[in-house]
């Protein structure tokens, strides 16, 4: 008979066999993430999983773990790894896709490493929005959907459990020379733009630019 560490494991060999391409997407509360996703969906046909999308979801069905998800939520407090794990593993295993952004994860070294020894995924890269906490404020106070975290008293605890918490694992893998850091502070089309060129690959930049230039030689 199964146990649930069977079961655990079953998913991790199931997901491991579609070879999923990740791209962890990362950067403070408010600084841009979510909608530049939607973009990148749009014109590069990844699926985007946001993992506090995912726990809001979860939260919603009225899960045994919903009041534990609330409560840390409200608090900008990052939800055990084992949880969000598991939701990120099912939405990958039941999209059709292969290519997938993730929103928001890992928010702390314990999350990275766990996903890491659990799905054995590494990131092709890491897009980090880099933001003013005074832009990422305003932005989130302006944003009106109703959620229960964007509030003052909320919006300062998550600022710090992002320095705290969060920027340790974009250091981690600018280690690893996995970073790709863009100014989120600019206007969402230009934001894009440079977001655009991470995407593109080199060959087609050059075959769909202007002509046979520079840009040509530098990569022949
Ligand atoms: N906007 C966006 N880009 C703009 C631009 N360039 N110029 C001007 N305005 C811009 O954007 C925020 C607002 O700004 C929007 O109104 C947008 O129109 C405007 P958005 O794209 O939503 O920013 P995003 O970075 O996605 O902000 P979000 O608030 O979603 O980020 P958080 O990281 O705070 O929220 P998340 O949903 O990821 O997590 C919430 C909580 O869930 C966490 O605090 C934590 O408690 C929990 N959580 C975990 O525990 N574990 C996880 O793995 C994930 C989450
Ligand atoms: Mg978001």
């Amino acid at each position: 008979m199964g146990t649930a560490n069977d079961s655990s494991k079953d998913i991790s060999v199931r997901l491991a066999e579609k070879n999923p391409k990740v791209v962890f997407v990362l950067g403070g509360p408010g600084s841009g993430k979510g909608t530049q996703c939607e973009k990148i969906v749009q014109h590069f046909g990844y699926t985007h999983l946001s993992a506090g999308d995912l726990l809001r979801a979860e939260k919603n069905s009225g899960s045994e773990n919903g009041i534990m998800i609330q409560n840390m939520m409200n608090e900008g407090k990052i939800v055990p790894s084992e949880v969000t794990i598991k939701l990120l593993q099912k939405a990958m295993l039941e999209s059709g896709n292969d290519k997938f952004l993730i929103d928001g994860f890992p928010r702390n070294e314990e999350n990275r490493a766990a996903f890491e020894a659990v799905t054995k995924i590494e990131p092709e890269f890491v897009l980090y929005f880099n933001c003013s906490e005074k832009e990422m404020e305003r932005r989130i106070l302006n944003r009106n959907q109703g959620r229960e975290d964007d509030n003052i008293e909320t919006i300062r605890k998550r600022f710090k459990v992002f320095l705290e918490s969060s920027l340790p694992v974009i250091e981690y893998y600018k280690g690893k020379g996995k970073v790709r850091e863009i100014d989120a502070a600019k206007p969402v089309e230009e934001v894009f733009e440079e977001v655009k060129d991470i995407f593109t690959p080199e060959v087609r930049k050059v075959v769909g630019g202007r002509g046979w230039g520079r840009g040509c030689c530098a990569i022949l």
